[in-house]
């Protein structure tokens, strides 16, 4: 991952798999943690943005091999859940390990991708009926966006419809709340919790 290496990583992570190594390991232990070494690095200017492109490409390819196995490792919630990185962001990394737990434990994910508008959110919501919105802003000057998706559901008479949870490094508990969403994910791991609670909610 530091070597943003995205061919190499896959052939090492299928053989961490092959001998017997957790998925969830892979993913938390070796993954992340280097995402947080590169993290670290783009803040001290001793690396720059292609360099961390390179990196989250072999991130995101990596955890498409992981994707099936972690399914394996955990089952159990059954919804639909539609993701995506507000206008203005292109940072997909968070937003698509998100994804990735919540395939793992049986939701029915769809991924919008990235730089999405109010509308396209709005739209999708209306196209695809999920239970669940989830919406992931890495920028401060992104993170307004959110609220203004939430506005345009309630003008559209769809909020009440869907559960609404956010997340994103630079997101919190008072914002989510602030803004009208019924939750916010501080982690992969606890939007999982998160989501199956909103769930329970809908239901
Ligand atoms: Co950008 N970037 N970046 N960047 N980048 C940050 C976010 C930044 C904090 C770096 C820094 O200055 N230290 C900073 C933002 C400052 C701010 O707004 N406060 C920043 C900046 C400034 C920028 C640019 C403006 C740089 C520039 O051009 N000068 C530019 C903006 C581009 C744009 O989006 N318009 C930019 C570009 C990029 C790259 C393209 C090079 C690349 C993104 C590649 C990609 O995503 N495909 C990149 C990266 C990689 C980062 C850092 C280094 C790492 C982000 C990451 O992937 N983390 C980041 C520094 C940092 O965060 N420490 C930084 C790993 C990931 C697993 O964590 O995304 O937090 P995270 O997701 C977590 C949780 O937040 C949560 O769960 C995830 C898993 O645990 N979560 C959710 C996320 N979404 C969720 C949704 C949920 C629930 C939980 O529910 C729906």
């Amino acid at each position: 991952m530091l070597a943003g290496n995205h061919a190499g990583i896959k052939v090492r992570v299928q053989e961490l798999l092959t001998g017997g190594a957790n998925a969830t390991d892979i993913l938390n232990k070796g993954m992340l943690t280097a995402m947080e070494v590169i993290s670290g690095r783009f803040r001290d200017g001793t690396v720059f943005i292609p360099e961390v492109l390179l990196s989250a490409r072999a991130m995101n390819e990596a955890l498409a091999v992981l994707e099936p196995h972690l399914a394996k490792e955990k089952r159990g919630a059954s919804g639909k859940v539609l993701i995506g990185t507000v206008r203005g962001d292109l940072h997909d990394i968070g937003k698509n390990m998100v994804g990735t737990m919540l395939r793992g434990v049986g939701f029915d994910v769809v991924d919008l991708g990235i730089n999405l508008s109010v509308e396209d959110f709005v739209a999708n919501v209306e196209k695809h009926r999920p239970d669940i919105l989830g919406m992931s802003a890495l920028l401060t000057t992104t993170m307004p966006e959110m609220k203004k998706v939430i506005d345009l559901l309630v003008a559209r008479g769809l909020r009440d419809r869907v559960k609404v949870m956010v997340g994103g490094a630079p997101v919190n508990e008072k914002f989510a709340a602030d803004i009208g969403a019924d939750g916010y994910g501080a982690d992969a791991g606890s939007s999982v919790d998160l989501a199956k609670a909103l769930l329970q909610k809908k239901a």
